[in-house]
């Protein structure tokens, strides 16, 4: 039988296991990047496992989270990045040169390469063709150490995409709402999903990685797209021409499953507060008087998108009742908006052009007011994430976002007089990597810099025998990282102190969440109890330190997203799924679970029978933890185990 591209990389790429959907394989990695919101832990983990050099072809440490520096946590971090990089063989891309995956994809990305990158939008880099996947610090760590990386195998859906793109105002972003329309944020959980059929060729590789950027959203490992003749004009006109291969299905290809998108059928989609699933057509909601606007961000940053935003602009005016926020998404496509004029355009119109940087994306600047509406072409609406609970964020195409800063409502483009611009990739991209530092030479000569923000990463205790602890929380569906773990700009910077940000763990669900567990953990420990697909969203692990410094032990819940579910178990702590769902009815907060012969169960069959104390019954749940997996929890966490490895 024919294989498809995912299986192509995969066997290329495989060190141990079997490619069958559900088990455990282990994979070799041609590129790791890391952001420095995620980053400073991951080097701080890469030091500690004692590896002098980075073992993996490519590795390159990004700065685009925490820009604002309104103290000395953020400079204080970056130069940290930087002289890790320089010391243990990783290229450094310096704050201002843009967000991770858009440089990468311009400068780094190669299709046929694996690459795992410190932040759940990694597989923005699937436009190219690479199989990128969104991982954990610890994990980055590792790799870079020199280990496989081991992952389940996913199944593979393809997404057979017919038509083209033709419609008035219909862009890439309008493709992936639509998947997020139909499949919902819980869709792509242990997937990935392979676009092919013959609308590819409508789509260039900016636009591809547009639909593969918010795949995260569907909760999929990642998405890819075949490497074309449209792959090679992206990596000619970025003056990579030598890194293209062709990478196509066997005509003759299985999948898992199979789902068909006609371009030519799609029409303007909006994602509705509070998240990217709550997709509806534009004409739906018009009408709605708005706050903000802000354009760019890693999902709809390229060239052309900014170039047509600025077209729209152009002579025209910022509604009065509007605030515009532009954060282009690279140095290189923010150099050449200035070179052709399109940034005057912009700031002539009335735009607040910010650097390029996540920016309003994880709050960092840029909230919108209270009760206020703000359309975005960012990929995520989760309530708080912009800085704001109180505010409503809607997800759109750049192109409606401009078409709204002008008439300062929520409106479908096709009902104003405005025309569309032409979309088109240059034929090159200015080439300026000035901004991107090599490693050295000699790395053992570099002093790494290491500033008062940055503390060491805390160690889980060795597993008990028996866990005694309570239910400081229960939840429900699709708990975010966002809501374990808020980001924005007061919270962000802590980000390198366990302790100051373990505070504000859960904090705009209950403020007093990191008190109590602090209280449990004394007298045992803690459990959090989630519904279905918990821990969905970003891949920041300190959604899992945090609460284990908290002394949380164990995490019940219906379901976990796949980046989440991993971290918890690097930082030893037991994701277990009730045998019977219902049960979740039979555990409350402030219940006292007793969990006995730990160890034993772990190493058998994984089943584990909860004591609810206080109700006096009992329930069922299990882990589905790999050998691997197993070793790691009973070793106290991947780091206690790296260690033991090497040294
Ligand atoms: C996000 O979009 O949520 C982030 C901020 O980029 C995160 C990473 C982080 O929390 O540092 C992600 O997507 O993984
Ligand atoms: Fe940055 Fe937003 Fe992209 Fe995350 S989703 S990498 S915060 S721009």
């Amino acid at each position: 039988m024919g294989k498809n591209i995912v299986r192509k990389i995969l066997e290329s790429h495989l060190v141990s296991g079997e490619l069958k959907p559900g088990s455990p394989i282990q994979i070799r990695v041609d590129e790791v990047y890391t952001q420095d919101a995620t980053g400073t832990m991951a080097w701080l983990q890469f030091e500690a496992t004692g590896v002098e050099k980075v073992k993996v072809p490519l590795a390159v440490s990004y700065v685009d989270h925490n820009m604002i520096q309104s103290n000395f946590r953020n400079p204080d971090d970056h130069l940290f990045l930087q002289t890790a990089a320089r010391r243990f063989g990783a290229y450094f891309s310096r704050p201002g040169n843009g967000i991770c995956h858009q440089v990468n994809l311009e400068r780094f990305a190669r299709p046929g390469w694996v690459a795992l990158g410190t932040d759940s939008h990694t597989p923005t880099n699937g436009g190219i063709g690479m199989l990128a996947i969104g991982v954990g610090g610890l994990d980055a760590a590792t790799v870079m150490a020199g280990l496989p990386y081991e992952l389940q195998m996913p199944e593979v859906v393809n997404v057979y995409l017919t038509g083209r793109l033709e419609r008035p105002w219909v862009t890439a972003m309008d493709v992936i709402l639509e998947l997020l329309r139909r499949l919902t944020v819980k869709g792509g959980v242990g997937r990935v999903f392979e676009y092919t059929g013959p609308g590819v060729e409508d789509l260039n590789v900016t636009e591809r990685a547009t639909i593969t950027n918010m795949g995260a959203e569907l909760g999929a490992t990642t998405s890819i797209f075949p490497s074309d003749e449209k792959t090679r004009h992206f990596l000619a006109a970025q003056g990579r021409q030598e890194h293209w291969i062709e990478l196509v299905p066997d005509p003759d290809a299985s999948y898992d499953e199979r789902i068909e998108i006609d371009l030519g059928s799609l029409e303007p989609l909006i994602a509705q507060p509070h998240s990217p699933d709550n997709v509806v057509p534009i004409r739906d909601v018009a009408g709605k008087k708005i706050n903000q606007v802000c354009i760019g961000s890693c999902t709809n940053s390229s060239y052309q998108a900014m170039k047509a935003v600025a077209l729209i602009l152009k002579g025209r005016r910022v509604a009065d009742n509007v605030s515009l926020h532009i954060n282009p998404g690279s140095k290189q496509v923010y150099e050449m908006l200035a070179r052709d004029g399109s940034l005057a355009d912009m700031i002539a119109a009335g735009a607040r052009m910010l650097e390029s940087s996540c920016g309003p994306c994880i709050g960092m600047g840029g909230s919108p007011g209270t009760g206020h509406i703000s359309i975005r072409s960012y990929n995520r609406n989760f309530r708080g994430r912009c800085g704001n609970k109180d505010a409503h964020v809607y997800l759109t195409n750049p192109l409606a976002c401009a078409v709204m800063a002008i008439t300062g409502e929520i409106t479908d483009p096709r009902d104003t007089d405005i025309d569309m611009p032409a979309l088109s990739e240059p034929e090159e991209f200015i080439i300026n990597d000035n901004m991107l530092i090599p490693p050295a030479e000699e790395g053992s000569e570099v002093e790494i810099i290491k500033g008062p923000n940055i503390k060491e990463v805390p160690l889980k205790e060795p597993l008990e025998e028996e866990i005694n602890a309570e239910v400081v929380l229960k939840v429900g569906d699709n708990i975010t990282t966002d809501d374990i773990m808020p980001a924005g700009s007061d919270i962000l910077p802590l980000r390198s102190n366990i302790p100051a940000i373990s505070e504000y763990v859960f904090y705009n669900l209950d403020r007093d969440f990191s008190k109590r567990a602090l209280g449990a953990k004394k007298r045992g420990g803690g459990i959090i109890v989630g519904g279905d697909n918990y821990g969905q969203g970003s891949s920041r692990e300190h959604a899992a330190i945090a609460p284990m410094y908290l002394g949380i032990k164990v995490v019940v819940a219906r379901s976990f997203a796949r980046i989440h579910r991993k971290n918890l178990i690097n930082f030893g702590i037991i994701p277990m799924t009730f045998v019977n769902g219902d049960d979740y009815s039979k555990i409350e907060q402030g219940d006292m679970i007793r969990i006995t012969s730990v160890p034993e169960s772990l190493n058998s069959n994984q089943q584990y029978r909860l004591y609810n104390i206080t109700k006096d019954t009992y329930i069922d749940c299990r882990s589905d933890l790999s050998d691997r997996e197993r070793e790691l929890i009973l070793s106290g966490g991947l780091l206690a185990y790296v260690r033991k490895k090497f040294q």
